[in-house]
């Protein structure tokens, strides 16, 4: 109530309500050590209804909860302190608006946006079944951890948390527990306006485990409903929780005011009263508090830790391999050998879709990289992600050990669910088709915000799609996901270009990349000295030059347009024209070179640029200039072969030969 009055501005009604939950399940429940917060086999807890963000800074600051750096490396001071509380939502506190992963330690996950977080909390029990069949061994119980989500009535309502909530149903998750705050209000007032499902009958119908608590304050029947999750086998729970938003506040209790509005220093004097609290004291944290934290999960985290140190002590010794792959995933770094077998493309004419070429690299790579698993939402056949080696396995209920995931229709859990995993430190990578990208924009923008290395495969990258027509044709998303600060979006010209992008990805420790690739064929280029480039790690590069590196004109392209561009450039140099091509796969690389880099592959002084992308043209101006010319996508495309739509559209050789010669005739002078 003082932070968000100090803050004006927040969300104390839900804090209030679920201050009794959190305090149980944190204080007797939950084995999370506060003095190191990244054990790894501690529980997990997503607060999934963010805004209620003044809940965990109160437990963060209470369990005394330390800090790390993003290196994992202890930082001797609290995650929250209660300064920081007193600045809430201020620059610069540990205390923001929402709980952010990659800011305040202690966080496990970015939530905000309703059903997020549940959604991720899927792909955490997921990876930590994967992780229990992989690493488990007889007498050593090395990952035993749950997970807990608390969420409100916007997450159940969020089509996200549904097939989130759907999947961990068939998967029989029974690490995982939701507590569904069931308190009837929403911003607009109360839910019956827009939310009368049964929820509990849905969540049956899921196949999920349903148990109420008929009153939030009752922290022994809350500990009950707690203990029966751990004790149930092959389902996930969902407790629903029947709570008072803005409890104990005379009156904004059970108003949608309390939700999202300050009490009003009145209103908090009151409700202070009706707690029996000191009225006029703020920030109070009363002597003993820190104690009984300390008391609670403190010891018992403190103990469980100890003892699973002790745990993996004996593993080491028994099972060294695998203990050494636990503690490189927890870094984040890649086994020795972890590019062995990357295949080599020779050049080829006829060449290879760089769906093909993913394909053989993701299953070289899943065979070097344990812990690198991922699949596709229902399209593995056509995105060629099948993980196809023996032994890969597909990840069910009953096989917790497969490495392909099968994440059905249902594009945006898959995005939530592998930020879950890569969350829990597994190396995911999840794939459909690029328009489809649009259905899972919110979880690859929240991979970015949280500094994930999560891997999304889109292929079916333009119009090679063809005759599927408009609703198939991407064409704002490349410009759309470029516009994602921290997103590596490679778009790869061919097979080379392919296995030196996963190269450049599989580096990545706290970026997440998207690897847009080609449904049809795609000439292997000829790189002159030899097949390899080097160059996609630039982002851009000089793939052919004019004599003497002297170009007056540039052509620019990415993808499937690298090599109708390489064409279009041997007739211009036929005809005398001192032509560069440029290869650019990603902008993203490409803006993180060095000026001189920059301008080396792009010289100011050249002004007649030609850019070729089967896409809308919009941001092309950035390096095309304000005079140069972009080829590229103004409407939706059209049903037809794919040979039609490039005429049609002007991705030909022809029309990037005339394009290029107007340039030099209009931008020379
Ligand atoms: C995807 C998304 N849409 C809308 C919002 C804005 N929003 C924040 S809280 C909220 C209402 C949530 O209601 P509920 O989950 O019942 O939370 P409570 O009122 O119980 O705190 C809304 C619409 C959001 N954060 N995320």
């Amino acid at each position: 109530m003082d932070a968000v009055q100090a803050a004006n501005s927040g969300h104390p009604g839900t804090p209030m309500a679920l201050a009794p939950l959190v305090y149980t399940l944190w204080n007797r429940v939950m084995r999370f050590d506060p003095k190191d917060p990244t054990w790894p086999n501690r529980d997990r807890f997503v607060l999934s209804n963010g805004h209620a963000s003044m809940l965990l800074w109160s437990v963060l600051h209470l369990a005394q909860v330390q800090a790390v750096n993003s290196e994992y490396e202890k930082l001797g001071r609290p995650a929250v302190t209660l300064d920081d509380i007193r600045r809430f939502r201020q620059l610069g506190s540990k205390a923001p608006g929402h709980p952010e992963y990659h800011l305040v330690s202690g966080v496990e996950a970015t939530t905000g946006p309703l059903g997020q977080g549940i959604a991720m909390s899927v792909g955490m029990a997921i990876a930590r079944r994967w992780l229990g069949s992989h690493y488990n061994q007889p007498g050593f119980e090395i990952f035993d951890y749950d997970i807990y989500a608390v969420c409100g009535d916007g997450c159940l309502m969020e089509g996200v948390g549904s097939e989130a909530a759907s999947l961990a149903g068939h998967l029989g998750l029974d690490n995982l527990c939701w507590i569904y705050d069931n308190n009837h209000i929403t911003i607009e007032g109360s839910t019956s306006i827009a939310f009368t499902e049964d929820v509990a009958a849905r969540f049956l119908g899921y196949g999920w485990n349903v148990l109420r608590v008929g009153d939030a304050n009752n922290i022994e029947r809350v500990e009950n409903a707690l203990q029966v999750f751990r004790q149930t086998k092959s389902r996930p729970t969902l407790i629903i929780l029947d709570s008072h938003i803005g409890y104990g506040s005379p009156h904004r209790q059970d108003t949608a005011e309390a939700h999202g509005e300050p009490l009003g220093e009145d209103e908090i004097r009151l409700t202070k009263r009706a707690y029996g609290w000191p009225e006029d004291a703020k920030f109070l944290v009363p002597d003993g508090v820190v104690e009984h934290f300390v008391a609670g999960m403190g010891i018992r985290g403190e103990r469980s830790h100890r003892e699973w140190d002790e745990l993996f002590s004996l593993y080491k010794l028994s099972n060294p391999a695998l203990a050494v792959e636990i503690e490189q995933m927890q870094r984040r770094d890649l086994p020795a050998g972890w590019d062995r077998n990357l295949p080599i493309f020779a050049v080829d004419a006829k060449g290879l879709a760089g769906r093909d070429a993913s394909g053989q690299v993701l299953n070289a790579l899943a065979q070097n990289i344990p812990w690198f698993l991922g699949g596709s939402a229902d399209l593995g056949p056509s995105n060629k992600t099948a993980l196809k080696y023996d032994g890969a396995g597909n990840f069910q209920a009953d096989t917790p050990g497969g490495k392909n995931l099968h994440f059905g229709i249902r594009e945006h859990a898959m995005g939530a669910i592998l930020n879950g995993l890569a969350l829990s430190k597994l190396r995911p990578f999840g794939a459909t088709f690029f328009i489809f990208s649009d259905y899972a924009r919110p979880a690859i923008r929240l991979s970015a915000l949280m500094e994930l290395p999560t891997i999304f495969v889109l292929t079916h990258d333009a119009m090679g799609d063809g005759e599927d027509g408009p609703t198939h044709q991407p064409i704002e998303q490349l410009a759309s996901l470029r516009a994602i600060p921290g997103l590596t979006l490679i778009r790869p010209g061919d097979a080379t270009e392919v296995v030196e992008a996963y190269r450049v990805i599989m580096e990545l420790k706290h970026r997440p990349a998207v690897l847009v690739l080609s449904r049809q064929p795609v000439p292997t280029l000829d790189r002159g000295k030899g097949t390899q480039s080097g160059g996609v790690a630039f982002g851009a590069y000089v793939f052919a030059d004019a004599p003497e590196g002297k170009p007056e004109l540039i052509l620019i392209a990415s993808g499937s347009e690298l090599s109708l561009v390489a064409q279009a450039h041997k007739a211009l140099v036929a005809e005398g024209v001192r032509s560069r091509v440029v290869s650019m796969p990603s902008w993203d690389l490409f803006e993180r070179q060095s000026e001189d880099y920059r301008n080396s592959v792009l010289p100011p002084d050249v002004r007649s640029r030609v850019a070729v992308e089967q896409a809308s043209t919009f941001g092309w101006e950035r390096y095309v200039g304000r005079r140069g010319h972009t080829i590229g996508m103004h409407t939706f495309g059209a049903s037809a072969p794919l040979k039609a739509l490039q005429q049609e559209f002007g991705f030909t050789v022809e029309n990037i030969v005339q394009a290029a010669k107007a340039q030099l005739r209009t931008t020379k002078f």
